[in-house]
């Protein structure tokens, strides 16, 4: 299936060529005719037009983009979402918007009707990364290039998408595990942990979990009580860390939330179960939304690793190259950083999400 801006593309050589044969008539015209002949004036009309036409074709096309979101489960996804439909805004680009609410099956309904609406380019945020070579294949059947973006998607043939713009997921569960061991340097173990999953089978889930535990080995001091999946929500983080609470008590030192929603979540529960957090249970949390900042001033969350939600612009760049024929790196990864209360109150209101 042939995509409509090669389409675009092909009429405008045509128009191209149209328009050098005329200007070629123009010159041989000129040699034979006075330049007051009227003959001369109605080429240069037409000349014109084919000029008009080819701006008009050009200007009248805005890019359209289809992107597959996975879904709105936490303040850094609404973010996510807004700065996507802002940056295609102000970018020109004409985006069509599917939330798949955390369903696989609702992404590929979605990234299909993309194909049937021959749409120029597609950007999916894969809920999972796994299960995604056949419906990448169909994409790339139809001729349409795809944009991975947040998330990662696990395929073993690289072609199936462009680039992948997006966090380095194991270096934010480095960077968590190298603040607990910083701040557990001089406290005797056993030190007892929980972790808050993300969604299991997710990107960042699997990173974060996996670079976490890369650092933290250095102390076999360090014992992982429980690591359980939350889905990145504030109510599970709330309902999983009550249940944790009430089978591992006042062994809990560390807790490690893969999202600042689990750790609002949590801290409601370790409250409610009469506990202090930020002091009775150090925690750590990943994204940096304003609300953990916030936190953070009052005492309740000891460090938040940044993973930055805004990556509309980064993606309608990447669009508008990819359509000028632009080669783009493989990945494209935002740099971030990781904030502790020290400097929480100064940074709170500088917070973009
Ligand atoms: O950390 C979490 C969200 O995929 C990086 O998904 C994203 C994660 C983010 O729901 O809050």
């Amino acid at each position: 299936m042939m995509n409509r801006r090669l389409v675009l593309m092909m009429c405008m050589v045509v128009l191209f060529s149209l328009l050098f044969i005329g200007c070629e008539s123009v010159q041989t015209t000129e040699t034979s005719v006075p330049p007051s002949d009227t003959g001369n004036s109605e080429i240069s009309i037409q000349d014109n037009e084919s000029v008009e036409l080819i701006e008009s074709l050009y200007s009248s096309e805005p890019i359209r983009l289809g992107f597959s979101q996975l879904g709105s489960e936490s303040d850094w996804r609404r973010a996510n979402t807004n700065s996507v439909k802002e940056s295609a805004k102000e970018a020109g680009i004409t985006l069509l918007f599917e939330n798949a609410e955390q369903s696989q099956e609702k992404q590929f309904e979605a990234i299909r009707s993309f194909i049937q609406q021959k749409v120029d380019v597609i950007a999916i945020a894969p809920v999972v990364q796994s299960g995604w070579e056949p419906i990448l294949l169909e994409v790339k059947q139809a001729g349409i290039p795809v944009i991975i973006a947040d998330r990662s998607v696990n395929v073993s043939d690289p072609s199936l998408y462009v680039t992948f713009i997006g966090s380095d997921f194991y270096d934010e569960g480095r960077k968590a595990g190298k603040y607990l061991l910083d701040k557990m340097r001089e406290k005797p173990g056993p030190i007892g942990i929980v972790e808050l999953q993300g969604t299991m089978d997710s990107t960042p889930t699997i990173e974060r979990k996996n670079g976490f535990r890369e650092i933290i080995t250095s102390r076999p001091d360090f014992k992982i009580l429980k690591s359980k999946s939350a889905n990145f929500t504030l109510e599970e983080g709330k309902e999983v860390m009550q249940s944790i609470i009430e089978e591992q008590g006042k062994d809990i030192d560390v807790l490690f939330s893969h999202n600042d929603d689990m750790a609002l979540g949590a801290i409601e529960a370790i409250e409610a179960a009469g506990l202090r957090p930020g002091i009775d249970i150090i925690i750590i949390s990943v994204d940096g939304t304003r609300k953990s900042f916030e936190m953070m001033v009052e005492g309740k969350i000891n460090a938040v690793v940044e993973c930055n939600p805004l990556l509309g612009m980064n993606l309608m760049q990447a669009v508008q190259e990819i359509i000028g024929g632009k080669n783009l790196p493989k990945r494209i990864v935002l740099p971030e950083s990781i904030y502790t209360q020290a400097v929480a109150e100064r940074e709170v209101n500088n917070r973009k999400y």
